[in-house]
């Protein structure tokens, strides 16, 4: 609207004295050089790389902050629809070359460097990973927010600034697994703006007491301030730039003046210690709900913070509270936010006074709930105990819910009580716990799983009286989806400038319209786009082979063929069978004769993935496979045939060395179990191969690549609960199950890889209850690694499955599932800047 006065002062003044983005070579260096005097007051003759990698983030947050404020005011002005994405993690990785990558800006960068004497390449690995997430739940977050800006769609992440992220995993000397903390704020982060004046009280214990009707007061207790961080969110070939706002707890004041004044030190900081402890630190485990108090409070004081931040700008509109809805999504990215639900309804019913169902509609009409896994130990409950002392206020709200929620249960299905049990938001026990997944479905407008077979099996088993009770068309699914921009062009620039070149279209135009690749399928069987094909991979995997030797101190085969597994350690997972099947193959190459061995298909088999600190099963596994690996890389028989590594302190940046390098990756969750995966599609993007079970996003990934370049094994979901009830009433000796695997297992009890002793629980998981499994699909796994070798023998057949993987991985753009969620939850539209 041109028409608008100009609220301060000149406008000419102000007009001649803002910047315009620098976006060539001069203007680059010129702010570069700028903030090495000012803001590093540093020179030429003091400047290391850290220092240069520091100034130049710097300058290219100029950029973003004039993007992000044109953004942000064009919003405000246009007042549309917005979405909120409330996650506990977000795994950002790097952000200085997506950022360059995203602003079009990277040759301008290299050249602005270099004129001063730097190199960008090196500068780009002076960045620490933001690593504020546990893995693929945290990594989607990330994806979702690039393909929101990317699209222009009003789109905001709410997060917690943990002062620590994930834990920095080192390998001791016995080959276990130890966590140090992970500082990734030392240094500054120049990604930041703090934003002192966006604060926050947010009040935790107290008591709540009840009014006339559903309305109360609640008072007393500690109050804790919330300070938002906001990280600028790029859009791709856009200057669109949306926000990440993380929050930051402090304390009210300082500290505590009475205790101060009457000579208590101790106690007068220890309030405002206890205030700072809220962000300090990521939880680590991902799949396991504790019920630990201070989890519980980063939960709250998150979505509390978030909700008066959202509520404050849409009061902002002057639009009454009734229509929130029409301008306010807010998705709730598993459980861990649903706290949301009763707080909303504590604002709508105490301070904006509302009647219970206008409020109540409000609620319902503004949330929706994503699961993301079907494990019982990951659906998270509260102890009522807990949550009475810790927010006394929010338990009445969730009685009350409960109350009408079960009354309308028992009008629907009249003396049902075990479905009454099932449903209720309160699960009995000693003590009573509140179950939170059931209060999300209940406040939210719509519930997804994030793969299609996930999306069933939710309805089918955890959601079933849900589903029965509202009606299917309340659940539905989005799968998973990653971004192409940093999952192609900015992990494999090579293979990104190929297809570029063979496509004969910018790079904008498939980056934001993956469907663009099918135009690949052209090439398949042209061999001099085969070889180049082949190229882009092998150097791909020298500059992998180059890092585990920078680290390892290994020097690796690149001829043979690389087996990459690299996800968060649970048993789930199933890295256990893939350690098991490595020994097969070793004990396999072992009792070969010479002339049998010239036949073996060679292989490096990678591992990467931190175990939760207190999963002692997971961590052992990575001790064994550690151990695994000293014993087969040392042998003369065997180690040009197979080799082995861990790759410790596994995270974004070093999967976007190793998913380019691979030519086959492992998914091999047990049927059923793996929501979706994400990995999985960054790899066949980049041309490498699948070998996985029957589960999450693989088969939608082999719908879109078709079967025959896919290879699948092992049992199907239908069949696990069967097994399982075997295993439990029927338990058979593994020697008869499995004797192949049998014969694993002896060898590591017997000492062949260390101490046997030290693996005796991991193995008796396997012995005993096999719960995941492995004796049931086992066999069928060595036979798909068997058809693995056979296929990779005929090379040009396997760059051919290569090429048509990648061209048909379109479906599993972020942008693709983002505009799902824009269209059948938040009812969003693009906001085109002017
Ligand atoms: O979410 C990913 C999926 O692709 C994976 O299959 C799924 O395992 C993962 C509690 C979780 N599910 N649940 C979690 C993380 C942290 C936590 O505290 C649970 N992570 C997943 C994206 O949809």
């Amino acid at each position: 609207t041109g028409k608008e006065k100009w609220p301060r002062g000149e406008e000419k003044v102000w007009k001649e004295g803002s910047r315009g983005p620098d976006r060539d070579v001069p203007s680059i260096t010129k702010s570069f050089v700028n903030h090495v005097n000012t803001s590093l007051a540093r020179q030429a003759y003091n400047l290391d790389d850290l220092g240069a990698y520091q100034a130049a983030a710097l300058s290219v947050r100029d950029n973003l902050i004039i993007n992000w404020n044109e953004t942000q005011l064009n919003y405000t002005r246009k007042s549309p629809k917005r979405a909120y994405y409330l996650s506990l993690e977000f795994l950002m990785g790097r952000t200085f070359d997506n950022a360059l990558l995203n602003l079009g800006l990277k040759k301008e960068y290299t050249e602005g460097v270099n004129q001063l004497g730097f190199n960008l390449e090196d500068l780009l690995e002076k960045e620490r990973d933001a690593g504020l997430g546990n893995g693929g739940l945290g990594r989607l977050a990330a994806c979702y927010l690039d393909s929101s800006a990317s699209q222009e769609l009003p789109v905001w992440g709410y997060g917690l600034r943990y002062r620590y992220g994930i834990f920095q995993q080192l390998i001791a000397p016995d080959g276990s697994q130890l966590e140090a903390p992970d500082p990734w704020l030392e240094h500054d982060n120049p990604w930041e703006l703090p934003r002192p004046d966006v604060a926050y009280e947010i009040r935790f214990y107290g008591h709540a007491e009840r009014l006339d009707g559903m309305k109360a007061v609640w008072s007393g207790g500690q109050e804790v301030l919330a300070v938002a961080y906001d990280t600028m969110i790029p859009g791709y070939d856009t200057k669109n730039t949306n926000n990440l706002r993380l929050w930051e707890s402090k304390p009210k004041r300082g500290f505590d003046l009475q205790s101060f004044n009457a000579g208590d030190y101790e106690r007068a900081i220890e309030s405002s210690n206890s205030a700072a402890a809220i962000t300090s630190v990521l939880y680590p485990n991902d799949h396991t709900s504790f019920g630990k108090e201070l989890r519980l409070k980063q939960q709250y004081f998150w979505t509390a913070a978030s909700l008066a931040d959202i509520i404050r700008r849409f009061k902002n509109t002057d639009k009454p509270i009734t229509e929130f809805p029409d301008y306010v999504a807010i998705q709730l990215n598993d459980t861990h936010p649903t706290l949301a639900v009763p707080e909303l309804m504590r604002i709508l019913l105490d301070d904006e006074e509302l009647p219970w169902e206008t409020a109540w509609n409000i609620v319902t009409n503004t949330f929706f709930f994503t699961n993301h896994t079907v494990l019982p130990e990951a659906l998270e409950k509260w102890p009522v105990p807990l949550m009475e002392n810790l927010l006394p206020r929010h338990m009445q709200i969730i009685y009350d819910v409960n109350l009408l929620f079960l009354q309308a249960v028992e009008k629907k299905f009249p003396g049902d009580r075990d479905r009454l049990g099932r449903m209720s938001l309160i699960e009995e026990g000693f003590p009573k716990n509140v179950r939170m997944a059931n209060l999300a479905v209940i406040g939210s407008r719509k519930v997804n799983g994030v793969a299609e077979l996930h999306s069933e099996l939710l309805q089918q088993t955890i959601m079933k009286d849900f589903v029965e009770f509202y009606g299917p068309s309340k659940f539905f699914n989005v799968t998973n989806g990653v971004t192409p921009r940093r999952w192609l062009d900015q992990c494999n620039p090579g293979l990104s400038n190929l297809i570029q070149e063979s496509l004969r279209i910018p790079k904008a135009d498939f980056l934001k319209d993956f469907y663009k690749l099918e135009g690949l399928l052209k090439y398949v069987d042209n061999p001099s786009f085969q070889k180049k094909w082949a190229a882009v991979k092998q150097s791909n995997k020298e500059r992998l082979a180059h890092y585990i030797e920078v680290t390892l101190g290994y020097k690796v085969n690149t001829q043979a063929m690389f087996d990459v597994q690299i996800k968060r350690l649970h048993e789930y997972k199933r890295q256990t069978m893939n350690i098991f099947g490595v020994i097969h193959r070793y004990l396999t190459i072992k009792a070969m004769t010479p002339a049998e061995r010239k036949k073996v298909n060679p292989k490096v088999v990678l591992f990467a993935g931190k175990a939760a600190p207190g999963y002692y099963i997971a961590k052992l596994t990575i001790r064994l496979i550690v151990n695994v690996a000293r014993v087969i890389n040392e042998d003369p028989d065997t180690k040009d045939l197979l080799s082995l590594f861990f790759l410790p302190d596994y995270s974004v940046s070093l999967a976007e060395i190793l998913i380019p390098a691979s030519d086959i990756s492992q998914h091999i969750s047990t049927a059923g179990t793996e929501a979706s995966g994400t990995s999985n599609m960054k790899f066949c993007i980049n041309g490498g191969l699948l070998l996985g079970t029957v589960d999450g996003a693989n088969i939608e990934i082999a719908e879109e690549v078709g079967e025959n370049n896919v290879f699948f094994f092992g049992h199907l979901t239908p069949a696990v609960e069967d097994l399982r009830y075997q295993h439990m009433y029927h338990p058979q000796p593994i020697e008869q199950k499995c004797p192949a695997l049998a014969r694993v297992l002896d060898e590591i009890s017997s000492g062949r890889f260390g101490d046997g002793g030290v693996y005796e629980p991991l193995l008796s998981t396997i012995r005993n209850v096999d719960y995941y499994l492995l004796t049931e699909d086992f066999d069928s796994y060595i036979q798909a690694l068997a058809l693995v070798d056979e296929a990779y023998q005929n090379r040009v057949e396997w760059i051919k499955k290569s090429i048509s993987t990648s061209a048909k991985m379109g479906k599993f753009s972020s942008d693709r599932a983002i505009n799902d969620y824009a269209q059948e939850c938040w009812n969003i539209e693009a906001v085109k800047l002017a």
